[in-house]
């Protein structure tokens, strides 16, 4: 299964190989399938495929093909095209390539720019995860994007905003593929337990006072096996790899800032419970043995809940419930008893 789907993967980029170096302006499909050595009707399929991803390609009887533009392109005025939110993407800011959307972010922000202000960049050269790790962020394939908000709320409440992030995205991916992926507190979202998606969320406050929350967002979309780093911590996914099929990220995007745009809506005119609940659906280690490794130990018990403040609730072998703040969570495995 998983061969044929990187078979696919591999048909389609030497179809837009072939079209793109084509001497002439239109490629026959018998020439493809001649070149490929694969049927019409699978050349065909690579072409609709291609053009469900915003590669414009004409087809015109007895000439053949003609790729006209591609790959379809992260811009502000694509990105508005339908998006009806009432806050997320007010303001658009898209790169071909930056350091970090999130330290962007943070500069405008810190400039003073309104809530609701992306900055979506086709590619990272300094992509950040958590703790001075680093995200890989190649061009072209994923979407690498960071939203300012300024919630009137203590900072105390902040953590809620990772699961709101990690919600949206959750909810983009089942929307989109119609594959449910899982949460991972407090952050990351997973299919088929591996890391699809990464979150990093960066904040500017006083005592009593968020001055605002940069929301930061890695979704691996059309990522193939061998564009990930070869070290990486957890066995990683992307879309294409979950699903066989390449994914448009316009509209992938233009479906997140939907997602948030509801969400934070809702947390603003109803609190934290829709949050917390829309998490939960997706959380699949409610009542599971756990481990947690905080960096100097790690502990043990079951998994009660989360706190409102975002606090992972353990309940050990005591019958005392720990509140976990920071750390990371794996099942135990059971043991088995034969
Ligand atoms: C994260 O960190 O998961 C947060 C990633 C946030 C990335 C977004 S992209 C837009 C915005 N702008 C930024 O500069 N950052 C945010 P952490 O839990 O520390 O995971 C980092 C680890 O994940 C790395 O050490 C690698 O092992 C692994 N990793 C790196 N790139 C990956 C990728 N594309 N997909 C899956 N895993 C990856």
């Amino acid at each position: 299964m998983r061969a044929g789907r990187i078979d696919d993967e591999e048909t389609r980029s030497q179809v837009l190989r072939l079209l793109r170096e084509s001497s002439h302006p239109f490629l026959s499909g018998q020439e493809l399938s001649r070149q490929l050595g694969i049927s019409r009707a699978a050349i065909w399929k690579q072409i609709e495929q291609l053009r469900n991803l915003g590669y414009d390609i004409v087809a015109i009887p007895a000439r053949g093909y003609h790729l006209q533009a591609g790959p379809e392109r992260l811009t502000p005025a694509e990105l508005r095209q339908g998006l009806q939110t009432a806050l997320v993407g007010r303001d658009i800011h898209c790169f071909s390539s930056i350091p970090s959307t999130n330290s962007h972010a943070c500069q405008l922000a810190e400039g003073g720019a309104t809530e609701g202000t992306v900055v979506v960049a086709d590619a990272q050269s300094a992509g950040k995860g958590r703790l001075g790790r680093s995200w890989a962020s190649p061009p072209g394939v994923n979407l690498y994007l960071s939203l300012i908000l300024r919630p009137p709320v203590p900072p105390r409440e902040a953590p809620l905003m990772t699961f709101l992030s990690s919600l949206a995205v959750a909810r983009t991916i089942e929307d989109v593929t119609g594959l449910v992926p899982t949460v991972k507190w407090p952050n990351d979202v997973l299919l088929n337990g591996r890391k699809v998606a990464g979150l990093l969320n960066e904040m500017s406050a006083e005592s009593e006072r968020i001055h605002y929350v940069v929301l930061g967002i890695g979704l691996n979309i059309n990522m193939r096996a061998d564009e990930f780093p070869a070290d990486l911590r957890y066995p990683a996914t992307s879309l294409l790899l979950a699903t066989g099929s390449l994914q448009s990220r316009l509209a992938l995007c233009r479906r997140l800032f939907a997602e948030l745009d509801e969400l934070y809506r809702d947390y603003l005119a109803n609190g934290h419970e829709g949050i917390m609940n829309g998490w939960l659906r997706y959380f699949d280690l409610l009542n599971v043995m756990v481990e947690v490794f905080d960096g100097h130990g790690s502990q043990r018990g079951r998994v009660s809940g989360v706190a409102d403040d975002g606090a992972l609730l353990l309940l050990g072998d005591d019958g005392a419930i720990r509140r976990i703040l920071a750390g990371d969570v794996r099942p135990v495995p059971a043991v088995d008893p034969t």
